[in-house]
């Protein structure tokens, strides 16, 4: 691929420039460095298609790499708890005025190490611990911190899941209405970690208004196609919105939050005093829940919506969508089932149960033909969620690389012959070495010598 095809994909770094050298790391460290070596070049060799991962830029990957990391910043950019600040608080503030022009939204918090975090600063910027929150059950597409009960949203709050439909395999809007009407939560969060649909905010916001709930959307997935339009921005329908900033937004591995609720004073009965939304998320981050900021990824942070506000990265999101929609089709045809019967984003269910497949051989099957996925619960899955009957694959990572719908072709039916034939080593090694041929025209990163 050249460089002005690539670039078209919103990125230039396809097998561009030099490798990353290491020359201090191969001395010091030569087990870790053969563990980067090799991690580059299984990312190389084979189709990572775990649809929460992607691929950052050199631009992205440099500033992680950087000595922002030397840094302690606790506080907020011009109101730091140490000296020496004054560069990073350029770095976070172009991180914070990129985010919110990048979602129109009014306030953004970059600091949040993770989604998790995230979604922890959210949840006790608007509810107390016992209080109710809703969220999207985690076997039915939803995340950890939705409610899981081996996660703090589940030990701290008192969760009322809501689930998707058996028949449809939609979100089933009545039921969650039903279940604010009785339940009265504080919060209901949409958002989830394995739908392939849109998640209409609009009627989350009515559900909410209705039963005097706040609306927490986490976009963690989807973030991407929602800053390019691709996808119903729940920014003006949520109090607060949460996302990941490594995943469809392809940046540095991190969270974020997001609002445009201008809620003059909101009384948080556990904060010290009055504060505004913006400045009850800014002090649930820090000192609620986190210390010092990691600056470095602020600074890759900054960088990635710098490159997610140009033109290009529109055009790569497009064919996010596109190539799932011809993946689905694909695996459709090759006689699979898929939960909702296809995709509107940029991944895809399959739900295994019909052909008698668990998701955890099935993941394995495909690992060792060189396609990485990652098994999944599926809808009313009669599996242990160490099994499954699912699993999840995505496209944001091979459109990032510059593979189009024809490709998709290809690899569907790769994955069909995969795991239709999941026993049988000679299948998967020649998937491999048909995978080893595709990704050869597709280069990524030069692996380090
Ligand atoms: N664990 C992530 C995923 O793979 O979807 C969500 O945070």
């Amino acid at each position: 691929m050249s460089n002005s095809e690539s670039a078209q994909n919103g990125g230039t770094w396809y097998g561009a420039g030099d490798p990353m050298h290491f020359e201090h790391l191969k001395v010091v460290d030569p087990d870790i460095f053969k563990c980067i070596q090799s991690e580059t070049r299984r990312q190389v060799e084979t189709l990572e298609m775990i649809a929460s991962e992607n691929f950052v830029s050199p631009a992205v990957l440099e500033s992680l790499g950087s000595v922002m990391t030397n840094k302690y910043a606790e506080g907020y950019p011009r109101n730091r708890y140490y000296g020496g600040c004054e560069h990073v608080d350029i770095a976070e503030g172009k991180a914070r005025f990129r985010a919110k022009k990048l979602f129109g939204a009014k306030h953004a918090n970059v600091q949040a190490h993770s989604g998790s975090q995230a979604n922890m600063a959210a949840y006790f910027t608007l509810a107390k611990p016992g209080d109710t929150v809703m969220g999207l059950h985690l076997n039915h597409g939803g995340h950890l911190t939705h409610g899981s009960g081996v996660n703090f949203s589940g030990r701290f709050f008192n969760i009322v899941p809501y689930e998707i439909s058996t028949e449809t395999g939609r979100i089933d809007y009545d039921q969650m209405a039903e279940l604010a009407r009785e339940h009265r939560p504080k919060v209901i969060v949409s958002g989830a970690s394995a739908y392939p649909r849109i998640i209409d905010f609009a009627r989350v916001r009515e559900i909410c208004d209705e039963v005097g709930a706040f609306h927490i959307a986490d976009i963690a997935h989807i973030a991407g196609l929602v800053a390019t339009g691709l996808h119903p921005t729940p920014i003006d329908l949520a109090d607060i919105v949460t996302t990941t900033t490594h995943k469809t937004l392809r940046g540095p591995r991190g969270g974020m939050i997001l609002t445009s609720n201008e809620t003059s004073e909101i009384l948080l009965e556990n904060m010290p005093k009055p504060k505004t939304m913006a400045q009850a998320i800014d002090a649930w981050v820090f000192p609620g829940g986190q210390g010092g900021p990691l600056m470095h990824v602020i600074a890759a942070k900054a960088v990635a919506f710098g490159e997610a506000l140009k033109p290009e990265f529109k055009v790569y999101q497009q064919q996010v969508v596109d190539n799932a929609a011809v993946l689905a089709e694909t695996l459709l045809s090759e006689g699979f089932k898929l939960v909702t019967g296809g995709t509107d984003n940029h991944l895809i269910l399959m739900d295994l149960s019909p052909k008698k497949l668990s998701g955890k051989a099935s993941e394995k099957a495909l690992e060792a033909a060189g396609i990485t996925t990652n098994k999944n619960m599926v809808p009313n899955d009669p599996q242990k969620p160490f099994i499954t009957s699912g699993i999840r694959v995505g496209t944001p990572a091979l459109t990032t690389r510059g593979m189009k719908t024809d490709d998709m072709v290809v690899i569907g039916k790769m994955i069909s012959r995969v795991l239709n034939d999941q026993e049988n080593e000679l299948t998967l090694t020649k998937v491999r070495e048909e995978v080893a041929e595709l990704t050869s025209h597709f280069p990524l990163y030069q692996i380090p010598v």
